[in-house]
């Protein structure tokens, strides 16, 4: 009895350390940063002589974070704790004792074993990582032109263990394409988040700045482990309370607690400040007063926050104040706080998402509107944030006209992490594929391959680069107090997505969710494979079952959430989106409608202008076609939509059968909650079907083609198609 109880424990112990496969319990809560034990024998050797030891020159903050993290990891990974020690300031390296290393390149035994090149290329956030041998002896080094890039190449190191690569051959240049790489959060001080599916507010403004939560701090590691440098706390439709001393003290903990993770904290501005907090009389952007008030703010910042990164500011949108109520352009308001922030390194983000709902107007060509004849005009500290689409985040629109037609002004681009229109943290969507798509749009600004990238990273102009240009890209994140701070378990991919893609725009949409998924959840190639191909692809499902053909803004009006191509409310009008009728659907951009083509470089107008030469994904943004008309797909466009419609919902239940066979390759709390959510993914991908095929019939007066079912009708109230009606959930019949 004894012996068998002494085996039952051993065999407990075992795999407690190895924690072997699926029988461990996951709640999602350590992301991509679980270091799970590695069970292949020969590897976790090889693991265990590489790193038994590590060694540095210097602490820091920074360094002493990186160093945790690897003790922690390697720990984790290999079962075996790393021996720490200090090589003393411009000694050599000891081949004998120290494995790995970490270090500056400012130490000549170091900068000996790369080229001044190398050095050079990875400026202030990259790093370099080699494995050199010296008689026989292996070392690998992690070495930084700064604390940071010893952060960011730890990461590298414990990312490549994650992923089972051998360490024998390292030859590793990293930097940054980017250097402002940013969350946005949406983030009410009531704790609410705006346009978030994933809980509450991450920021406890109550306990802050006493209370600096452990959540915090794998906030800011989980970033740091994906290059994300940036932080702004506060919703873009902002609260002058932000900006109170109060608040301001708040923000200073946290800025504090995320200093050695490289992340800087910025805050939103709301234009009406100077009145609002200040008692003066106008916001008026060239009043002195104003300008004094902005300057006094940014002194009282920075006194809190040293480190503080600067502001966001949403003006004259939606209703938001901004230098358009004084008759001033968005340069006079976003050059007036630029200047006060100027002196201390701060820097201005300016919102080119200006939304007036004006009725009749192409709302595409808003923000071109009012932003291309201010090229230029911009003081150098200002970026402008431009979504990636001229109206919001939709799952597919045409890209934004301002890239490629703003050369002389710093552009930066804004994706949506969490999914406003893609179903929440209730669909599987991998918005790597969105991201890699808009990325690598061509704007044409000078001529073919001017990429999106390219313009971000500012290399359209290679005589006018230099390499202290500001560039770049900000996420609305996801990102909130539940367990596993995505809601889905699969959100948590978009915004590991959103961080590869910010430290290279050029990065492989295909290759970050092989990462991702090695690390959230297996290396099992039975697991990765399938399941990378059902991501790759679950944009596309999403579009097809929502938005298909270009289509846009047919959600249900008030929640963003389910169909609503028949949404009216006083000021909206989701016809305005579609405009289906008795001839045909899709809105005519061109020379004959609104020509929003106009706002593209020639080659581009040209090609969309065409309904031949336009990318099939986009004929009804830019032309309204006939229901009998036949298009690309060989079918006329009324079949051509509803068999889109069809084929969404056919890949959701698709997508719910490679999961199945996923069973007992993961552990079974994700894999349970994956195969609910898909569930209800299925479901609400009828519901738009549904809704959206019986909606636009009455306009085609069409029947379906033969191969698709009459779709249930019961919830629609048709034909009426009530808006705001509960969930459908007897649609799984239907
Ligand atoms: C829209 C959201 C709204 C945001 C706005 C913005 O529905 O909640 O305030 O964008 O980006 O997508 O300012």
């Amino acid at each position: 009895m004894k012996q068998r109880l002494y085996k039952l424990v051993v065999i407990l112990a075992i795999f407690s350390i190895f924690n072997l496969g699926a029988v461990r319990a996951e709640n999602g809560y350590n992301l991509w940063l679980r270091y799970l034990p590695i069970e292949n024998v020969q590897l976790r050797q090889a693991y265990q002589r590489q790193l038994s030891s590590i060694a540095i020159y210097k602490h820091s903050p920074t360094i002493d974070a990186a160093l945790k993290e690897l003790i922690n990891g390697i720990n984790q990974m290999i079962g075996k704790v790393p021996n720490i020690s200090s090589i003393p300031g411009g000694a050599a390296i000891n081949f004998k004792t120290n494995r790995l290393v970490l270090a500056k390149l400012d130490q000549p035994a170091i900068a000996a074993q790369f080229s001044t090149v190398e050095r050079r290329q990875i400026g202030q956030e990259g790093y370099l990582i080699k494995t050199i041998r010296q008689n026989r002896v292996q070392q690998i080094l992690i070495a930084a032109n700064t604390d940071i890039g010893l952060l960011y190449g730890s990461f590298h190191l414990l990312k490549l263990m994650q992923t089972h690569q051998s360490l024998q051959a390292l030859n590793i240049q990293q930097w940054p394409r980017l250097k402002l790489r940013i969350l946005d959060h949406w983030d009410n001080l009531n704790g609410t988040v705006e346009r978030g599916y994933a809980g509450y507010s991450l920021w406890n403004w109550q306990t802050l700045p006493g209370i600096i939560q452990k959540r915090y701090i794998d906030y800011a590691r989980a970033n740091a482990s994906i290059g994300i440098n940036g932080a702004v706390l506060n919703n873009v439709n902002a609260s002058v309370k932000s900006l109170t001393r109060e608040y301001l003290i708040k923000t200073a903990a946290l800025a504090k607690a995320f200093k050695p993770y490289g992340i800087k904290v910025y805050l939103t501005a709301k234009f009406s400040a100077p009145k609002e907090l200040g008692h003066l009389k106008t916001a008026d952007p060239l009043d002195p007063a104003v300008i004094k008030w902005w300057q006094d703010k940014v002194k009282e910042i920075y006194h809190y926050i040293p480190n503080f990164g600067g502001f966001l500011v949403k003006a004259s949108s939606e209703g938001q104040p901004g230098p358009g109520d004084y008759g001033r352009t968005h340069a006079d308001g976003a050059n007036m706080m630029a200047a006060a922030l100027k002196p201390y390194g701060g820097i201005v983000m300016w919102r080119t998402f200006v939304y007036e709902n004006k009725k009749g107007a192409d709302r595409a060509k808003q923000g071109y509107e009012e932003f291309k004849p201010l090229d230029g005009k911009f003081a150098d500290n200002v970026l402008l944030q431009a979504k990636y689409g001229p109206i919001d985040f939709q799952p597919r629109e045409a890209f934004n006209p301002l890239f490629g037609a703003m050369p002389h002004t710093h552009m930066m681009m804004e994706f949506q992490i969490t999914q406003e229109y893609f179903g929440f943290a209730t669909h599987l969507v991998y918005l790597g594929s969105l991201f890699q798509e808009y990325l690598r749009k061509d704007t044409y600004q000078k001529g073919p391959g001017t990429t999106i990238a390219k313009v971000l990273e500012e290399r359209v102009n290679p005589e006018t680069a230099d390499s202290n240009r500001l560039t770049g890209i900000a996420g609305v994140a996801n990102i909130g107090t539940d367990v596993n701070w995505c809601g889905h378990p699969f959100g948590q991919a978009n915004w590991y997505a959103f961080g590869r893609f910010a430290w290279n725009p050029m990065s492989s949409a295909d290759s970050i969710a092989e990462d991702w998924l090695k690390m959230t959840f297996t290396n099992d190639p039975g697991f990765v494979n399938p399941i990378k191909k059902l991501m790759l692809g679950s944009r596309e499902v999403a579009v097809n079952y929502m938005t298909p053909l270009g289509l846009s803004h047919i959600m249900n009006f008030a929640t963003h959430y389910g169909p609503g191509p028949w949404s009216k409310f006083p000021g909206w009008d989701a016809r305005d989106y579609h405009h289906a009728d008795s001839v045909g659907i899709g809105l005519d951009r061109t020379a004959t409608g609104s020509d929003a083509v106009s706002q593209y470089a020639p080659a581009l107008a040209a090609k969309y202008s065409n309904l031949k030469t336009t990318p099939l994904n986009l004929i009804l943004w830019f032309h309204h076609i006939g229901w009998d008309q036949k298009i690309a797909t060989g079918e006329t466009m009324w079949n051509s939509l509803v068999h889109y419609y069809y084929k969404g919902v056919k890949q959701v239940a698709a997508m719910q059968q490679i999961w199945q066979s996923m069973k007992g390759k993961i552990d079974e709390d994700r894999f349970n909650y994956v195969t609910q959510l898909l569930k209800q993914q299925h479901l609400e991908a009828k519901w738009w079907r549904n809704g959206c095929v019986l909606y636009f019939q009455q306009y085609s007066k069409r029947p379906l083609p033969k191969d698709c079912k009459e779709p249930g009708k019961a919830y629609w109230n048709y034909p009426t198609f009530k808006p705001d009606l509960p969930f459908p959930y007897h649609l799984d019949d239907q």
